[in-house]
């Protein structure tokens, strides 16, 4: 063990811009693989396919790099300054998820994560504490590692009845990323559930995703169907989609923790002008290249034209404005067929809409 250098490791994440560092082993989460497993054999992954694909390494994260002695789990705030549900009552408007309101926190975390595992090595090194050649490895969100459940061991917090890892500091608003490493460093203690008797995010959720606390059907979960989704959506649950066109917050803004959470320290996650009250007659407006250019360096872009203007026709649909009738039947013909479904639905939604008022 190396005397100090946690305590250094802890002040340069910190100054690196995160909010949370914490340690654990990677044999730390051995109750995953068999949760996973029935999580997969029931199907809630949905369309998720690369949730099964090396699912191995998902539930056991010391079988994804064997030489690995320890994980150095970190935690980056993206507290929202604005009510994230304000526009859920206005239906002219979109509703586009906190974390998604401007930089794409893939790219802002992976840069810290290899700025601290630079350091980390550039430490050792320089006292002259390096074993023979340390190694370390930086994930975060899209390789196949359980962030949550090691995000719990290493003691960031605990899986709430939402899933989403909440911290006591923190409330449920921050990433997660790990630096796997050689290096042997002495593990914290897992953080234990708080939730209590809440169920406050459970009872929110207007598509009904968890069929029990601490577990999440994907397949009803509106973030699931805006961002993963390919395709038309259950007719059924649209209407119960409201104006969410990328994401959904519902059950995170309902933690009663979130009241002890600071607004993020990164500007960059601080929410666009344009993202705050998205326009859906703007929006639906979007062709590839004018999506490609106003959703550079978001999220968003990920998603695609396609699968964007879709959320936005199922918004138009929902929002029971005539003068959005239009918009929505400029897409009937569109190229892509999930799009020009979800115009004729639009349409259908909006014209029932006129005659309820006949
Ligand atoms: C796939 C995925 C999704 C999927 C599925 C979500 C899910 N809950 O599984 C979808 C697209 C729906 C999604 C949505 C969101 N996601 Co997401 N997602 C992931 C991803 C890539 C993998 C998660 C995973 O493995 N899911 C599979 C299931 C089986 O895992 P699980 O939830 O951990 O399931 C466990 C529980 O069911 C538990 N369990 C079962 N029974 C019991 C009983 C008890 C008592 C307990 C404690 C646990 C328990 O065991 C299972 C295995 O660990 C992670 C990144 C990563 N690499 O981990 C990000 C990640 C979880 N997502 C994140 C975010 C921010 C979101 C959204 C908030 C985005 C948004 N605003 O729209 C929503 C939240 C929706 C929700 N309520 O979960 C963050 C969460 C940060 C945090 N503080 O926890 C992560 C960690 C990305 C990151 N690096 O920051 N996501
Ligand atoms: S993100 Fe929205 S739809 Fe998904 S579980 Fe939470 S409240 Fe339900
Ligand atoms: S809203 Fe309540 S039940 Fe849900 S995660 Fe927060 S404390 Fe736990």
């Amino acid at each position: 063990m190396h005397d100090g250098l946690k305590a250094r490791l802890n002040a340069q994440a910190l100054a690196e811009g995160f909010d949370l560092m914490r340690i654990c082993r990677p044999d730390a989460v051995p109750e995953v693989p068999e949760r996973l497993a029935a999580f997969l054999e029931a199907g809630r992954h949905g369309q998720m396919g690369w949730l099964e694909e090396r699912s191995t390494w998902r539930g056991d994260p010391a079988a994804l790099w064997p030489a690995a002695r320890s994980i150095i789990m970190l935690g980056e705030s993206y507290t929202p300054q604005e009510d994230p549900l304000a526009n859920l009552d206005a239906p002219e408007l979109g509703t586009v998820s906190v974390y998604a309101r401007n930089r794409d926190y893939h790219d802002l975390v992976k840069k810290r994560l290899k700025r601290l595992a630079r350091w980390l090595l550039a430490d050792l090194d320089s006292r002259g504490l390096g074993e023979a050649s340390p190694e370390v490895k930086v994930f975060v969100d899209t390789a196949p590692v359980p962030e949550k459940p090691l995000g719990q061991a290493a003691g960031l917090g605990w899986q709430g009845k939402h899933t989403n890892l909440v911290s006591r500091d923190l409330g449920n608003w921050f990433f997660i990323g790990s630096i796997f490493t050689t290096i042997d460093l002495a593990p914290d203690a897992a953080e234990i559930d708080h939730c209590g008797s809440c169920r406050a995010c459970l009872d929110v959720c207007p598509t009904d995703a968890f069929p029990a606390p601490y577990q999440l059907d994907a397949r009803r979960c509106i973030s699931y169907l805006t961002i993963e989704h390919k395709g038309p959506v259950d007719p059924a649950l649209r209407p119960l989609m409201g104006n969410r066109i990328y994401g959904c917050d519902d059950c995170l803004a309902a933690c009663p923790w979130n009241k002890f959470a600071q607004d993020a320290r990164e500007l960059r996650y601080h929410a666009r002008p344009d993202l705050v009250e998205p326009r859906l007659d703007e929006l639906v407006a979007l062709d590839d290249a004018s999506f490609r250019a106003r959703f550079s360096g978001s999220p968003i872009k990920r998603i695609g034209r396609d699968r964007f203007l879709r959320n936005v026709l199922y918004a138009i649909g929902n929002s029971g404005r005539v003068d959005l009738l239009a918009s929505a039947e400029a897409h009937l013909g569109d190229p892509d067929e999930a799009v020009a479904d979800a115009a004729r639905w639009a349409q259908s939604r909006l014209k029932s809409a006129v005659n309820g008022l006949e």
